[in-house]
């Protein structure tokens, strides 16, 4: 018989998810999922599911969750965390939704130092609705509203959130990982859990972006969709632990 080497997290829901094929949204579930069996925290962990196309979030874990208007995740977790500060609370959120309709949700927030864990899935494109660009949307690319590609001149470039957040004083733990290759995937997952673990240890606001695809929208095979995110967005885009609470030595 078989070693078993893999196995799905307790805190996973066993569920077929509405994803599509090569979607990085169910990977991101998985480490999350991961995450909160590794540290134990499954019965004081409370979800906040965004508006897009995670909206079903709720469905996919096992553990207890809200659903928040879009772009009011983290509204919702503060609200969730001052009620109760023993709970874990994370908010998973799309791009759509954070740095567009939900921007000032998130700065101030930040700003506040809520101890909660953002998770932000940067895929540079309003997936759910049909493709559409994004505060994201890489320079040039091509979507459903931007036909001739995105134009900074008349639009402006793309957000980068985690530079931005970096800059209040507020201390914080922000960093960006990417979906684009098994290596990555795996520091990811150390990543999340650094975030959830200084949550756990009532440090600080935490803060993950993490660099995703949209193979539908983008019209690519995820195989080449994860080379695009390596080619296109890892350099506008770069990887790393943008800013730690002191005396933590984080590094990506
Ligand atoms: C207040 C409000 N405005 C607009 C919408 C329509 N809407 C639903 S999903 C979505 C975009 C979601 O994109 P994103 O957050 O990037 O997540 P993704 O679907 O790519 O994972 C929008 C604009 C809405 N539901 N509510």
């Amino acid at each position: 018989m078989g070693k078993v080497v893999f196995k799905r997290p307790k805190s996973l829901a066993d569920v077929p998810t509405h994803y599509c094929p090569g979607c990085p949204h169910g990977i991101v579930h998985r480490i999350i999922a991961q995450c909160i069996d590794d540290l134990g925290i499954q019965q004081r962990t409370v979800g906040i599911a965004p508006v897009g196309c995670s909206v079903l979030a709720y469905n996919y874990f096992n553990c207890d969750f809200f659903e928040a208007s879009h772009g009011r995740a983290p509204a919702v977790a503060t609200g969730a965390k001052r009620a109760r500060p023993d709970l874990i609370i994370f908010a998973y959120q799309g791009d759509g939704d954070l740095a567009s309709i939900g921007t000032a949700e998130i700065v101030h927030a930040c700003n506040r130092g809520e101890k909660i864990t953002v998770i932000f899935i940067n895929n540079t494109v309003y997936g759910m609705t049909g493709g559409q660009m994004a505060p994201t949307t890489m320079p040039g690319q091509v979507t459903t509203t931007t036909p001739y590609g995105r134009d900074v001149n008349s639009i402006g470039w793309p957000i980068r959130v985690c530079e931005l957040l970096s800059s209040l004083k507020t201390e914080a733990f922000i960093a960006r990982v990417s979906m684009h290759s098994a290596r990555e995937i795996v520091n990811a997952e150390k990543v999340i859990k650094k975030a959830f673990e200084l949550q756990i240890a009532n440090r600080c606001f935490t803060f993950v972006e993490v660099l995703s695809s949209c193979s539908t929208n983008w019209g690519m095979t995820p195989v080449e969709a994860q080379k695009w995110i390596e080619k296109e967005m890892v350099p506008y885009y770069p990887l790393g632990v943008f800013k730690s609470p002191n005396g933590d030595e984080s590094k990506n």
